[in-house]
């Protein structure tokens, strides 16, 4: 299984050149957020910045992204700084990546690299440590470049017993590029495993009322998850911070209780290699019947931020799930301007502090009378042989009371509110 996981460069990088490109359509302010972003990003992969630059150009170069005169003086710099590494706060193709590095003759890494690094570090368990290995082979495999070129080297070594011996007329390329896709049917065969018991374990938790935390990286997701569970998951100032989800049950006024869950945080161009391969730790978010959206509303992007977050709910296919927002870190706001014009926008966003406890008692309420507002009770009919319908009514609602009758049972349950289309046919009129 070792060789799952070799897919690390050999020699990191450790002084790196941020490119960053203000394209015709974007402010410049966006660009400059941006690659101080890249920054953070490079600076929690252990990267030292030794240089930043921003060019603005209408439309991409299609060689090098970049002008190509840039790019000769950025030899220059990389030279004169002792660069290993140049950072571009985009995605580049594979072709422009090979181009840049057949320039500068330096590691080059994208956006998409940069952070699918940062993941790779980050992974604690193996189930994280796989999804992240699959999203990195999924990344190389049209890329197999400098950043890569220890794959032959672990191909070519032979020890690995992956069958690396060149086929007759095989270039080394086709070599490493058959290896690469042996590993990921490896690792996807190794995640299956790993997903088959995480949903045997998801189907005998009955429990309602399952509540997600999403955000932005560095929103204060596991500092609200403490504050109201009272654990101590990992809650720091890094971004991608947590990459595993936990799930703690939260008792809320009422008598109510919901099964609240911290996972991954999102980030503006989170690499689609990556959300397909953390699909199954997603799947807390997927499957919520309400998401805690935690917004940094202290942060100068903090619209940007929502944005984004959005943006990767709908590719996960879950912007139809309800939503309750909160502006975290109102301690930390050094103007005003921001909240206001955010409040105006989100009117029922409500103002916490993770860290110090304002606004909790406001949001555990707003919770519970979510669940309250959001469920409805019915009289329902429903055939013998219609077992899904019974299935669905135990998975999402709470059953109060059964009675069998000839063909029918009668159920009485309490079932969220955006359930009710699918079981409406069965309803008992009052009489
Ligand atoms: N001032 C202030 N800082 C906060 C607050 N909530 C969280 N933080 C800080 O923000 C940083 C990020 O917090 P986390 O809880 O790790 O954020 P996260 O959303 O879980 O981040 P990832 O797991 O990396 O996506 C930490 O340094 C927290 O101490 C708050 O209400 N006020
Ligand atoms: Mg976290």
């Amino acid at each position: 299984m070792q060789q799952l996981y070799d897919t690390q460069p050999i020699n990191p990088p450790s002084r790196a050149i941020l490119v960053g490109v203000k394209l015709r359509n974007a402010l410049m302010h966006e660009t400059e957020e941006s690659l101080q972003e890249l920054r953070q990003l490079t600076e929690t992969a252990g990267i030292e910045v030794v240089c930043e630059t921003i060019q603005p150009r209408n439309v991409p170069n299609p060689t090098y992204f970049i002008g190509e005169g840039k790019v000769e003086e950025l030899k220059g710099v990389a030279a004169e700084l002792e660069a290993d590494a140049i950072i571009f706060d985009e995605e580049l193709t594979p072709a422009q990546t090979r181009n840049i590095e057949n320039m500068l003759e330096i590691a080059t890494v994208d956006r998409t690299g940069l952070i699918l690094q940062v993941f790779a570090q980050r992974a604690l368990t193996s189930e994280a440590r796989l999804q992240v290995t699959l999203a990195q082979l999924e990344y190389a495999l049209p890329r197999l470049t400098r950043m890569w070129t220890h794959l032959s080297r672990l191909a070519t070594s032979g020890g690995s017993g992956s069958g690396a011996l060149r086929g007759p007329g095989e270039t080394q390329l086709e070599m490493d590029r058959r290896w690469v896709r042996r590993q990921i049917s490896q690792v996807k065969k190794a995640l299956e495993t790993v997903e088959k018991r995480r949903q045997l374990q998801r189907q005998n938790r009955t429990e309602k009322n399952k509540v997600s935390l999403v955000g932005y990286t560095n929103a204060g997701k596991s500092t609200l998850f403490n504050t109201l569970t009272g654990e101590n998951v990992l809650a720091e100032d890094k971004l991608f911070a947590t990459l595993d989800s936990t799930t703690r049950r939260v008792s809320l006024p009422d008598n109510q209780t919901i099964l609240l869950s911290d996972t991954v945080g999102f980030i503006k161009k989170l690499p689609h290699q990556l959300v397909a391969a953390f699909k199954a730790t997603l799947e807390e978010v997927t499957q919520a019947d309400l998401l805690l959206h935690v917004v940094d509303i202290s942060h100068p992007e903090a619209e940007a931020q929502i944005a984004a977050v959005d943006k990767v709910l709908t590719e996960l296919d879950a912007s139809d799930i309800p939503m309750v927002v909160v502006f975290n870190k109102i301690d930390q706001l050094e103007t005003e301007d921001q909240f206001h014009i955010l409040k105006t926008r989100y009117p029922n966003a409500i103002p916490i502090s993770a860290q110090r406890g304002d606004g909790i008692s406001e949001l555990t309420e707003k919770l519970a009378e979510h669940f309250v507002s959001h469920s409805v009770t019915l009289d329902l009919s429903i055939p013998y042989t219609d077992g899904k319908t019974l299935d669905m009514l135990y998975k999402h609602g709470t059953v109060l009371e059964t009675e069998y009758v000839a063909a029918a049972v009668h159920v009485k349950a309490r079932l969220p509110s955006r359930y009710l289309k699918s079981v409406s046919q069965f309803a008992v009129q009052d009489t």
